[in-house]
């Protein structure tokens, strides 16, 4: 409780009131999704076709040599040592729910201190030694008005932002958003890629003397991270290969169940590029608390040459393949079937 007094803190909490205002006109949002989607159509638009779909063994080995895991920045999607709100937020959603968080603490912090003095009032206004004769008044109409009408404007007040917020944390990702599929598994991750040729990438948690090495949290730090394009909406879906876990990465206001033969899916929006860590948040066995989360958000044209890296194939790119070069057609396919000229999957 300390550092709630802290002037830090206190230009923090001005600072998230006024996002979640903003947020209310939806002026942050919209704002949000047209700066995604016109960088989305940017980046598609300046990638060359002709080199895309000549993406040759030769592409994907220049390709793969010129990843290089970004390094994480302190403080910055992952924990911080004695921190006691949540966690910085990188996504729209996540700005519009610690704004209203934000909000409500106030509010609560407001009634209780209000309360409070109340309370203090009566005990030393109307003790038995400073008010000897007490009142016989039993009913107040207006009062009592006043006392049922003013917290039920107060519940109102936050329902609507509340309820705001419930439906836009299930709003639909838009139909142009590229799926990613997140698959839990005893005990470690699995990142599938649909629209981009379909490999996976397993992701396991680096020992400490690995994470000490590559300068990383650990128990939080990958081998193989989830990389994802900062910017553009993301249909992220989770399932999982034999029992519950849950996909969850605070920093970006996401968390998901994976529910074996079931497939949940819900938007995801990085605002920039970064190195995200969470944690599975369901109890799923022995070695839970050992299947971190790490997601790396990159601009789009370094997200595309990561995909092609991993032998996978870039959305506009696979059209262009198939009518370009049908060598990399596989040969049992029939001629112009959809998919055609993607690479074989892992
Ligand atoms: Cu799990």
């Amino acid at each position: 409780m300390k550092n709630f007094g802290s002037l830090h803190g206190f230009h923090r909490i001005v600072a998230s009131l006024a996002m979640a205002a903003m947020l209310a006109f939806g002026a942050q949002a919209a704002a949000a999704q047209d700066a995604a989607e016109s960088a989305a159509t940017e980046q598609l638009e300046t990638l060359d076709p002709a080199v895309a779909a000549d993406a040759s063994s030769e592409d994907v080995a220049a390709g793969a040599g010129a990843y290089t895991p970004m390094k994480p920045t302190e403080g910055k999607g992952m924990p911080v040592a004695g921190a006691i709100d949540v966690q910085s937020q990188f996504s729209p959603i996540g700005k519009q729910a610690n704004g209203l968080h934000i909000a409500l603490v106030w509010i609560m912090a407001i009634i209780s201190i209000f309360v409070l003095l109340l309370f203090l009032y009566v005990i030393v206004r109307f003790n038995k030694r400073a008010n000897p004769v007490p009142s016989k008044t039993s009913h107040n109409t207006l009062i009592e008005v006043i006392w049922t009408v003013v917290p039920a404007l107060i519940l109102l007040g936050i329902a609507v932002p509340s309820i705001g917020l419930l439906s836009a944390q299930y709003k639909t990702p838009p139909k142009d958003a590229i799926t990613i599929k997140a698959i839990g598994y005893q005990w470690y991750w699995g990142y599938a890629y649909p629209d981009n040729g379909d490999f996976e990438v397993v992701s396991n948690m680096l020992t400490e003397e690995e994470a000490e090495a590559s300068g990383e949290p650990h128990q939080l730090a990958v081998d193989n991270r989830m990389v994802v394009p900062a910017g553009v909406p993301i249909r992220l879906q989770t399932t999982a290969a034999d029992v519950i876990h849950s996909f969850a990465v605070p920093s970006l206001w996401f968390k998901l169940d994976a529910v074996p033969g079931r497939l949940n899916e819900k938007l995801l929006l990085i605002e920039e590029p970064g190195v995200y860590y969470g944690q599975c948040s369901e109890l799923c066995g022995a070695r839970h608390g050992y299947m971190p989360i790490a997601i790396e958000a990159l601009p789009m044209a370094q997200y595309n040459a990561w995909v092609l890296a991993q032998g996978g194939t870039v959305a506009g790119a696979a059209d262009a393949a198939a009518s370009v070069a049908p060598l990399q057609e596989p040969e049992s396919s029939v001629p112009g079937a959809p998919g055609a000229g993607a690479a074989p999957t892992a």
